[in-house]
């Protein structure tokens, strides 16, 4: 029988690449997100190959996940995979310049909508049991402070911090819990970013080598299938043309 994967943000960037990467090895797919021409293509590109269930759901409507879970027909109910994927950063100026809705709206998405998928599907992976996995897609910037990160890092700190907690309560359980903690990769994450500026998204990945989708979700598929006694509590990837800066130092 397939094993099921349940990706949020499965429409685009890392949700996509994973969803596709997961079919290639013989796993059942759960698919969600909000753009529901986009879940009905991926379904219809990959249902001849493994099972695909779609759902259109926005990860900060509890009521919307917990249809999902009581409705997940046959083959897809024992999830041994939850990818906490779906997220997004706005407004990359100072803080002092932002829009306090947008930060409502990265709070809303890379925080309570990973805590409400958590909290809904944590029965289903602990019935499953050893091998289970939450991979939460934590970021760089989750550890490391940078101008315009505002929220957004601070939102993926808590990604972090919220998969190692989780982990000292799933201890027994065979449940392993990942921070997933990508640098900058190329996907739709800084057209909406920079609220649809094409120009900006393409000027960023110009001329250098960003990780890809694929090479996240090759990380998360190794994640997935460590032998059940291996647990990865964070994995960090960088793309080799990326490193810190120096502090800086304002002067008078
Ligand atoms: P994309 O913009 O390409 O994909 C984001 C996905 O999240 C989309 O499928 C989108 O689907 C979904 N999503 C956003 N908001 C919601 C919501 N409220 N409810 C449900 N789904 C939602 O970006 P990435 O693939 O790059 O981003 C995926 C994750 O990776 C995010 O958590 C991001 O913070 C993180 N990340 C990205 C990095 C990068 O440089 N690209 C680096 C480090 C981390 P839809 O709009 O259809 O709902
Ligand atoms: C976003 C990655 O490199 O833009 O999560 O901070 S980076």
């Amino acid at each position: 029988m397939n094993k099921v994967v349940l990706i949020t943000g499965a429409t685009s960037g890392f949700g996509r690449a994973a969803a596709l990467k997961f079919a290639s090895e013989g796993w059942a797919l759960v698919i969600t997100g909000r753009r529901e021409d986009r879940l009905q293509a991926l379904q219809t590109e990959l249902m001849e190959t493994v099972p695909v269930f779609y759902k259109v759901l926005d990860v900060r409507n509890q009521d919307e996940i917990n249809d999902l879970l009581n409705n997940l027909p046959e083959p897809f109910n024992d999830v041994a995979c939850l990818i906490n994927n779906a997220g997004l950063a706005l407004s990359p100026k100072p803080a002092q310049e932002t829009e306090l809705a947008d930060w409502h709206t990265m709070i809303d998405t890379n925080i309570t909508g990973l805590v409400n998928m958590t909290h809904a599907f944590l029965p289903t992976l602990i019935k499953v049991g050893e091998g289970a996995s939450i991979i939460n897609v934590g970021s760089i910037a989750g550890q490391w402070p940078y101008p315009g990160s505002h929220v957004y890092g601070a939102s993926k700190a808590f990604v972090q911090q919220f998969s190692y907690n989780l982990r000292c309560d799933l201890l027994g359980t065979g449940v392993r819990v990942t921070d997933l903690a990508p640098g900058i990769a190329e996907t739709e994450f800084t057209l909406v970013r920079t609220g649809g500026d094409q120009a900006a998204s393409d000027a960023l990945y110009a001329n250098t080598e960003a990780l890809s989708a694929e090479d996240i979700a090759n990380a998360m598929y190794y994640i997935a299938t460590l032998p059940p006694h291996v647990c990865i509590n964070r994995m960090e990837v960088m793309p080799t043309m990326q490193a810190w800066a120096p502090f800086a130092i304002h002067r008078e």
